[in-house]
């Protein structure tokens, strides 16, 4: 049996459940090889904890990957997450043209915002720049701030309808994606997933799940590693898509219970059996 094997680039925020603290073990989880290039090391992520420390290892990245070409490894995946600076950017673009192979994927989640606000330390130029990123890649993963802000336009609250969110979606493949899941999509307050697009078939579905009150810190991360892990085991995008809004939604739902602080992340942990479940059947 042929193991996959993905390149997560991210940072490692060491608490809260965010970027490389649970992409490593969501895909491990499936039964795929992860490599991990840290972009930055810090204490916390940058939601609302205050004080964190913040280590740039951007120095490190090319080297990261000049070390892995001499070693001629190859990647199933490519997948990039929250990243620091245009800089680092940019070197994940250099990345991708140097490792992208046939039938190799390259995710694109372009963490940088969310609730029609950029994250602390971006702006609208760095939005802007994270579009020509997306712009190279085969699926890309936004939320519907992020959408907004790289498709300069202004954000607007929802529930949404079907046209916007269909506009939404044929826009950002326009930048180049074939494959666009967008999050946060929701038509009524009882209900909340991700629509999905692939421009080969045209086809757009929906994944939905019941709506949990509250704005839990790094879902969007769990989102996208949960749906690249479905889909490199065979999963189709909107099978995959599904499969992610589920364990998403029933990570919230145990740390709503628990009563735990939104900033500390969601128990996607206790999940983890169910996922793989959900991906083999
Ligand atoms: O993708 C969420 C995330 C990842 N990493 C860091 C963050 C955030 C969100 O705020 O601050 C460092």
């Amino acid at each position: 049996m042929q193991q996959n094997r993905v390149a997560a680039i991210h940072d490692i925020s060491g608490f809260g459940k965010c970027s490389l603290t649970v992409a490593l073990p969501i895909l491990s989880a499936a039964g795929i090889e992860t490599a991990v290039m840290p972009t930055a090391v810090l204490s916390t992520h940058t939601g609302g904890i205050v004080g964190y420390t913040y280590r740039d290892l951007t120095e490190d990245m090319r080297p990261f990957a000049a070390h892995w070409k001499t070693l001629g490894i190859h990647f199933d995946a490519i997948y990039s997450g929250y990243l620091g600076s245009a800089e680092q950017i940019e070197i994940v673009e250099d990345f991708i043209r140097d490792f992208r192979k046939d039938g190799s994927v390259a995710l694109v989640d372009p963490a940088m915002a969310d609730y029609g606000q950029m994250y602390p330390l971006f702006d609208k130029a760095f939005a802007k720049r994270m579009a020509s990123l997306c712009a190279m890649a085969d699926i890309v993963v936004p939320n519907i701030t992020e959408a907004c802000f790289m498709l300069d336009e202004p954000y607007k609250e929802g529930p949404y309808d079907k046209a916007y969110i269909e506009c939404l979606l044929h826009r950002l493949a326009d930048m180049g994606p074939s494959k666009v899941v967008l999050t946060g999509v929701y038509f009524d307050e009882e209900n909340i997933g991700a629509a999905s697009y692939e421009r080969d078939t045209g086809a757009i579905s929906y994944a939905m799940a019941g709506r949990i009150e509250g704005m839990y810190h790094g879902t969007g991360d769990i989102y996208a590693s949960a749906l690249l892990a479905a889909y490199l085991r065979g999963k189709t995008l909107a099978e995959s898509a599904q499969i992610a809004v589920d364990f998403v939604c029933g990570s919230i739902e145990r740390t709503r219970e628990a009563g735990t602080d939104m900033r500390y992340g969601v128990n996607f942990e206790m999940g983890l059996g169910k996922l793989l479940q959900e991906i083999e059947a």
